[in-house]
């Protein structure tokens, strides 16, 4: 084992190759450099947390990345230090090439305040998501005011990265009028906020309509809040509603803020992660174990035949891996 000790300080430094170094070793699943992340990151704790966590969703091509390099240049002209993550479930499958490309923010990667990583290759979404926070906290320690987190694919993201971020902004297209029915309800409901996106040209008074669709269904489906969530219309093209945008998430987070409800959603996201790491650390522990896969592929035989139910069979496994 190295000395953490000199990339700790690099990074705290806000060097920017040595937040990618601490990131690439956060990432790695080499047995061998579960320590130095664990070290690293435990070293960081005390410096993180300061940072405005943002994730956005939204359906392929509605324009994620390209807001998110909209907003982030703005942000970085207002003097704040952005970093841009995307979590994707489907890299095992792509390998995250497709990623490369489509996180690239040509303009946004060239501002000396603002950082950009493209998530890794991940066998289990939970795994993609740790990594995805720990990469996070790592920008936090280098002193990044802003995290953007860009949700790749659908479904099982989307609830990954709202249980990460403080506010999580949903993206529709002009058509969304259509396009409501289509989104699933539990988007809607998980949505701290809505962009109706490219409300520009010929597009835009398709995303009027859009807009006003949305905030009545934003209202029926959180009926329980005072301020039902906002919901803004925009192009990341013409500039059009990106201040508006911004300032209605600054009052959203200022509010809980005040009321204490910020504070209660981190505390929860940390209680959720640390189930979530609790029981995948059983499950890799238990698997690792040689007896225990040959115990298991036995058992996959015999459901297989029908002779066992999945659930008895795993009451057996356990309990048998349990016995002393
Ligand atoms: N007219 C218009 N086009 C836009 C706007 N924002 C993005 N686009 C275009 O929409 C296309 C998709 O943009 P991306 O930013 O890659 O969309 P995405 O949601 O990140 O896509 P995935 O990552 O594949 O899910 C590109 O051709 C953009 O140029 C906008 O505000 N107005
Ligand atoms: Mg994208």
């Amino acid at each position: 084992m190295t000395s953490i000790e000199p990339l700790a300080n690099a990074i705290l430094a806000g060097d920017r190759a040595a937040l990618a170094r601490g990131i690439t070793l956060v990432e790695s699943r080499r047995a061998a450099d579960a320590a130095d992340a664990d070290a690293l990151l435990q070293r960081l704790l005390p410096r993180t947390g300061n940072a405005l966590r943002i994730g956005v969703t939204g359906a392929p091509g509605v324009g994620k990345s390209t807001l998110l390099e909209a907003l982030g240049m703005r942000r970085c002209a207002a003097g704040q230090r952005v970093a841009v993550l995307a979590v994707d479930p489907s890299s095992a499958v792509t390998g995250g090439s497709i990623l490369g490309d489509k996180t690239r923010m040509s303009e946004l990667s060239r501002q000396p305040n603002a950082f950009i990583r493209p998530s890794p290759g991940g066998d289990t979404l939970g795994g993609v998501a740790a990594r995805t926070r720990e990469a996070m906290l790592l920008c936090e320690a280098a002193g990044f005011d802003l995290v953007l987190v860009e949700t790749i694919g659908t479904g099982q993201s989307e609830v990954a990265v709202h249980g990460m971020v403080d506010f999580f902004l949903l993206l529709l297209s002009p058509a969304a009028g259509d396009e409501l029915q289509g989104i699933k309800r539990g988007v809607m409901e998980l949505a701290d906020g809505v962009l109706v996106h490219k409300a520009d040209g010929d597009l835009a008074a398709a995303a009027d309509r859009a807009a006003q669709q949305c905030l009545l269904a934003m209202r029926v489906l959180h009926a329980g809040l005072a301020t039902p969530p906002p919901v803004v219309v925009g192009s990341s093209v013409t500039g059009r509603g990106l201040d508006e945008l911004w300032q209605a998430i600054e009052r959203t987070v200022a509010a809980r803020r005040a009321d204490g409800s910020f504070a209660a959603r981190r505390a929860h996201q940390a209680d959720e992660w640390l189930d979530t790491a609790v029981r995948e650390r059983l499950l890799a522990d238990w698997l690792a174990d040689p007896a225990s896969a040959a115990a298991l592929a036995a058992a996959r035989a015999r459901v297989a035949r029908g002779e066992l139910l999945p659930s008895t069979a795993a009451r057996q496994l356990v309990r048998r891996s349990a016995a002393p």
